[in-house]
């Protein structure tokens, strides 16, 4: 099983990204294999690099939307898309609208390093 550490990067990193695509969503849901067995109904990715969203762990704590101590609100502003599957879609046709933002991110960390393991919100 693949740590929730390398999960959170494969779900929502793409530090190159996004090329300019209204398809942006359509293909890196399911190149990032989240429409497997279902489409994933909302996913962010982040346009920043790596360094910087796991930096996010260091900075402004918060109390996550589950109620656990362990969210962290980040001091920037980021690049990111909204991937969020419209309601005429059917699975397996997997179909999303695209939202490029810029907005400051809320993560959940876990572990020793203490790392990004769940996109909490965009705020
Ligand atoms: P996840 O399954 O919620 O969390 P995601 O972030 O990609 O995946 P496993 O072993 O799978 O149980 N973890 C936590 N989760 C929540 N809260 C805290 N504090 C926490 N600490 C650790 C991945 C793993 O992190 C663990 C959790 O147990 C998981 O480990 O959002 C649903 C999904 O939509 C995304 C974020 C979630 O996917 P929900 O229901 O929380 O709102 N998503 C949501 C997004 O990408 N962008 C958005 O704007 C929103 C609203």
């Amino acid at each position: 099983k693949e740590s929730r550490a390398m999960m959170f990067q494969q779900q929502h990193m793409d530090p190159d990204g996004p090329s300019t695509n209204s398809n942006y969503c359509n293909q890196m849901m399911r190149r990032r294999l989240m429409t497997e067995g279902r489409c994933k109904p909302v996913n962010t990715f982040i346009h920043e690099p790596l360094v910087d969203v796991q930096a996010i762990c260091l900075q402004g704590n918060t109390i996550c939307k589950n109620g656990k101590p362990n969210c962290h609100k980040s001091s920037s502003s980021m690049k990111i898309t909204d991937c969020r599957v419209k309601s005429s879609s059917k699975y397996p046709d997997c179909d999303y609208q695209t939202s490029h933002k810029e907005r400051h991110i809320i993560v959940a960390c876990e572990g020793n390093p203490y790392v990004p393991v769940h996109f909490d919100a965009s705020v």
